[in-house]
């Protein structure tokens, strides 16, 4: 691996790190179990940290655990704060205690390749000092290079105001957290049971017309009376049916103003995931390692990958959307992954919950 001092504070070459976020249940863990054996499979010595306060079973071994320190059911019954409140708690503890990480961190051979394993709460990333701080020290102390890897539920496309909502909060993540970013769609298998989906995979997968996907929403929406129908307020009347015609005035320019700030930054797609999908997490690792130029074991055999992302997209939307699905081991085998596809499928297996 390629090295270099980034500052006169920093005195170790650089090292790879992702992290990785997104909302509670969206695969973070899944991702860096999946993660952790594809890239060694290439030839990287990846470790695992777990970060997240309230990851109970863990699918890999994990070279850091937040859990020695601090954990959420610990700090519930301790302090008697509910789950949010308690990695909150965990958060800050973390931050005061940070040496403690860093010293964890050091002891970590300098050709690895890390995966931090994030809290699921977007507000920590979103709203709260301590988890930015937590990586900014990281930044400077161990001359981490970072690389964040943000993961959405891929079912939040069956609904087009959810999705708008989850390109806010990518973007929001993205100016937030201030580093290297890949955002991915996760669980893509699940959209088949998700239902039909409103357009085309690529249309969210570029977030290429976000007005086209407003107006479907618009269209999608139930009518409201105007407030002084007689109908109307009756006190069995829904809320929703009383809602004023003013309000979805205000609601239409607050989501025109919304779609105006993503499309003007043009910053946010995303790469599409399926954990079992050997392709998918090649194109993945390929685009994670394009956002922070790494060169090591496998970048190269990644970059020669040569993936054409319109035809991509085009096979997965057949693959996942329109349910033409290849045979076993059919079109998924990757010349340089050692991992067969029976062995992949083993590792990376949705876990019940
Ligand atoms: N069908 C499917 N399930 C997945 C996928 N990735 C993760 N899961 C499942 O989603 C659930 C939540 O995953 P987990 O990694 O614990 O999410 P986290 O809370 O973000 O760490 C688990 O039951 C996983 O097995 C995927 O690509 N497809
Ligand atoms: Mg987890």
């Amino acid at each position: 691996m390629e090295g270099g001092t980034k500052s006169k504070d920093a005195v170790l070459p650089d090292r790879y790190a992702q992290v990785v976020i997104g909302p509670p249940g969206s695969g973070k863990s899944t991702y860096c179990n999946g993660m952790q054996q594809f890239l060694s499979a290439l030839g990287r010595k990846v470790v695992v940290i777990n970060l997240d306060p309230a990851n109970d079973n863990l699918p890999y071994d994990c070279a850091v655990n937040i859990a020695d320190l601090c954990s959420v059911s610990k700090v519930m019954d301790e302090h008697k704060l509910g789950p949010n409140g308690a990695t909150i708690y965990c958060m800050e503890y973390l931050e005061k205690n940070v040496d403690w990480l860093e010293k964890r961190l050091l002891k970590i051979p300098i050709d690895s390749y890390v995966l931090f394993d994030c809290p699921g709460q977007v507000e920590l990333v979103t709203h709260h000092e301590s988890f930015r701080n937590i990586l900014e020290i990281l930044k400077r102390r161990t001359s981490f290079q970072l690389v964040s890897v943000h993961l959405i539920d891929a079912s939040y496309c069956t609904d087009s105001a959810k999705f708008i909502s989850a390109v806010m909060l990518s973007l929001n993540v993205m100016l937030r957290i201030e580093l290297p970013h890949v955002n991915v769609l996760s669980k893509l298998d699940l959209l088949e049971k998700s239902g039909q989906l409103p357009f085309d995979l690529e249309f969210y997968t570029g977030v290429t017309d976000l007005p086209r996907l407003l107006s479907s929403v618009r269209d999608s929406a139930p009518k409201s009376p105007a407030v002084s129908s007689p109908r109307a307020s009756s006190s069995s009347d829904s809320l929703s049916h009383r809602r004023p015609r003013k309000i979805d005035k205000t609601f239409k320019a607050l989501n025109d103003a919304f779609c105006d700030i993503v499309d003007g930054f043009n910053l946010v797609s995303f790469v599409a995931l399926h954990i079992e999908d050997k392709r998918c997490m090649a194109h993945v690792a390929q685009q994670v390692d394009l956002a922070v130029s790494y060169r090591g074991p496998g970048s190269r055999e990644l970059a020669d990958l040569r993936i054409d992302h319109t035809e991509w997209i085009r096979e997965l939307q057949e693959r996942y959307v329109t349910k033409r699905r290849p045979a076993d081991g059919e079109e998924n085998e990757i010349p340089y992954c050692k991992i067969s596809e029976r062995q992949w499928k083993e590792i990376t297996a949705p876990r019940k919950r």
